[in-house]
């Protein structure tokens, strides 16, 4: 299997028109597979824009592309549940394991300034922990993280075994956060869903892992977040392209 052409398959969906025509961004998903299961990589990708909370989407692009750099195996990272009552109290662990990660609080607090300024971004916004500065430079786009999945049947066995619910949101979200977070130059990643249905976030970190805070907004706020802060990063153009280009997939346990 590991010897096989694998090709990306993305998609994005928005409505009153595409994105870069001021569409609302409705939902985005990425795929690796084999030729043999592209059918049904489109289709999964098809399903979940065409049935999101966001609206019903009157623009989609879906586009495969063969993968022609070797593909990375990074374990997942270690996942963690903090329950929390409250959007306050969910904030105030965010920011706790922001800092324990390394960023320091009066950076914290000056991404918590921006929040509502990047929350229409369909991309994640990089924050730099030295100078406090949004640095992605990609104004409303933010950058897409890209090239990267986890095969079900592994994924699934992995869920058992923590006792996760076997859902593509969860498996999708950790995917990101693990290619994100194996990079050097990331210190932590802050996430919450732009579905108003969905108030489960996190805050991943090499140190901490994938720390899920089960509420970080309110039940039918459509504002979300996704925040990498980085540091000493000495190659801007290099780090964007690891997380749109290098293709990776999670792999639990050892068989290959
Ligand atoms: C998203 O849906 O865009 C992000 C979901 C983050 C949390 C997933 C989880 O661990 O429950
Ligand atoms: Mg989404």
């Amino acid at each position: 299997m590991c010897e096989e052409k694998f090709y990306s398959v993305r998609m994005r969906a928005a409505q009153n028109g595409p994105h870069e025509k001021g569409g609302k961004h409705i939902s985005g998903g990425e795929q690796l597979s084999t030729y043999d299961n592209l059918k049904n990589a489109v289709n999964v990708l098809l399903e979940k824009a065409l049935a999101h909370s966001r609206g019903n989407p009157d623009f989609m692009q879906i586009q495969f592309e063969m993968i022609d750099k070797p593909i990375k195996k990074l374990r997942p990272l270690p996942i963690g549940t903090n329950e929390v009552e409250s959007v306050e109290e969910g904030q105030a662990v965010a920011r706790n394991l922001l800092e324990k990660a390394g960023v320091p609080m009066e950076i914290i607090e000056k991404a918590y300034e921006k929040i509502a300024e990047y929350s229409e971004l369909r991309g994640a916004i990089l924050f730099d922990i030295r100078s406090g500065l949004r640095i992605d430079g990609q104004n409303e786009k933010g950058i897409r993280v890209s090239r990267m999945d986890w095969l079900t049947t592994n994924f699934e066995k992995w869920a058992d075994h923590y006792e996760m619910p076997r859902s593509q949101r969860v498996k999708e979200a950790l995917v990101l956060a693990t290619k994100v977070s194996a990079h050097p130059a990331t210190v932590a990643e802050l996430c919450w869903s732009d579905d108003p249905e969905y108030v489960t976030g996190y805050v991943a970190s090499k140190k901490q892992g994938y720390q899920r805070i089960t509420k970080l907004k309110e039940y039918g706020d459509e504002l979300g977040c996704r925040i990498f802060f980085v540091d000493g990063l000495s190659d801007l153009h290099s780090y964007i392209d690891y997380l749109e280009k290098q293709p990776i997939f999670v792999q639990w346990g050892d068989n290959c």
